[in-house]
């Protein structure tokens, strides 16, 4: 079992496939560990006689094995790697022409919003941001020239659930193919495709990769004729990542189930606390049964994931106070790493979201996002514990 062809890995549990899906031992040497293969070209017995491979932005074994790996786990037939989630990202937008239009839930992550706002835009190519948490908005807001659907969920960074089989639906009806940001649940916690999803976009920066040590991104579908196209534009754009990247994001997810479960109960114990405390207004967290989208969180993932945001109550002084104060957690930009990390949406990650977009989703002064890791929960406790005095202090 423990080397299953790739054909009979839909019949094995996902921390299985985490491990095996894509790769088989070296049938050179035997290695057990996929290869870093570094040539950019592909010896050819004579002209078009390859082995499968002819040059390192076309295809390459190492990432053959990553792709192969998160389209299992995606339980999708096609999966392609990138050189970041912006680069999937921008890929996936190039399955679309001048004149055509997108609807997109209103919470993605800056870089999202900026690629569509100063990039797809001025080349003719109009989004809709939406509160998808009402489905009869998504309806309103569907055109005849809407020819592809996106959402994040839980989304970038309020955390909002959006029901992924109810917008598929409307989706469909339209045409259009809903495209779902998978980063922050990964298909540990949810599987896309599953439930009526066309397209899964990663950012593997974050969760699969889990080690805050390569930048990557990715998509899977089980639909043909876009996998076809999209095989066409990874190679045409040429956003590929390197052998080494594609390696370490093989070796990250094989933890990927053990690392999910322990983000998540940490992150539950932490929510549950910050929600009890004086100096916080509010938690969000799907969790818990605050939170809006709970019972659909509850319904489509297996776990609420590893990703808080709360309300510090006070002003700007005091939320830098407190993330300054922070020694445990690292105040930095990104998430999803077996360490811990607090940042400022409003300053750091959506900086690139007008300011007035941002205060009508709720993103801020007070708004710290924390990206709950895996050290002792004590210790982490202890620290968020330094950031409230320091915030006291500065008020
Ligand atoms: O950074 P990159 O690998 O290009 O991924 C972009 C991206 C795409 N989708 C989601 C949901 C993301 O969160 C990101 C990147 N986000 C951060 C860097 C962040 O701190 O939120």
């Amino acid at each position: 079992m423990a080397h299953a062809p790739q054909d009979t890995h839909g019949k094995l549990h996902l921390d299985t496939l985490a491990i095996h899906a894509g790769q088989q031992p070296d049938p050179v040497h035997g290695a057990v560990m996929q290869p870093i293969v570094l040539s950019t070209t592909f010896a050819q017995e004579g002209p078009g006689a390859h082995k499968g491979f002819d040059y390192g932005r076309s295809g390459n074994p190492t990432r053959n094995a990553l792709e192969g790996c998160i389209a299992a786990l995606e339980g999708a037939t096609h999966g392609l790697a990138y050189s970041s989630g912006c680069g999937a990202t921008t890929n996936v937008l190039h399955l679309l022409r001048p004149g055509d239009h997108v609807v997109c839930g209103d919470d993605v992550y800056g870089g999202t919003f900026r690629i569509f706002d100063k990039v797809m835009k001025p080349m003719g190519i109009e989004a809709s941001f939406i509160d998808m948490q009402d489905l009869g908005r998504v309806r309103a807001a569907m055109r005849p020239n809407t020819k592809l659907v996106w959402m994040e969920t839980p989304s970038n960074p309020m955390l909002k659930i959006f029901d992924i089989a109810g917008v598929a639906e409307i989706a469909k009806a339209g045409g259009a193919p809903l495209v779902v940001d998978n980063t922050f649940a990964t298909p540990m916690l949810q599987r896309p495709l599953d439930l009526g999803a066309s397209i899964v976009v990663h950012s593997t920066t974050k969760y699969l990769n889990g080690h805050s040590d390569a930048v990557g991104g990715f998509v899977a579908t089980s639909d043909d004729e876009l996998g076809g196209r999209l095989r066409f534009l990874q190679n045409a754009i040429g956003a590929v990542p390197s052998p080494f990247d594609c390696y370490l994001v093989l070796r990250g997810l094989k933890t990927l189930p053990v690392r999910m479960r322990q983000h998540v109960a940490s992150a539950r114990e932490i929510a549950g606390k910050l929600e009890r405390h004086p100096q916080v207004a509010r938690v969000i967290y799907p969790g818990l049964a605050s939170h809006p989208g709970h019972a659909l969180a509850e319904r489509q993932m297996r776990g609420p994931g590893g990703m808080i945001s709360f309300d510090l109550k006070g002003n700007l002084d005091q939320s830098r106070a407190f993330l300054k104060a922070l020694e445990v957690f690292a105040c930095a930009e990104s998430l999803g790493g077996v360490e811990s990390l607090a940042e400022h949406p409003a300053i750091m990650t959506h900086a690139s979201i007008p300011a007035e977009n941002r205060r009508a989703l709720g993103i801020s002064d007070g708004l710290i996002r924390l990206s709950v890791g895996l050290e002792a929960i004590e210790d982490l406790w202890a620290d968020l514990d330094r950031g409230f005095a320091a915030a006291t202090r500065a008020g």
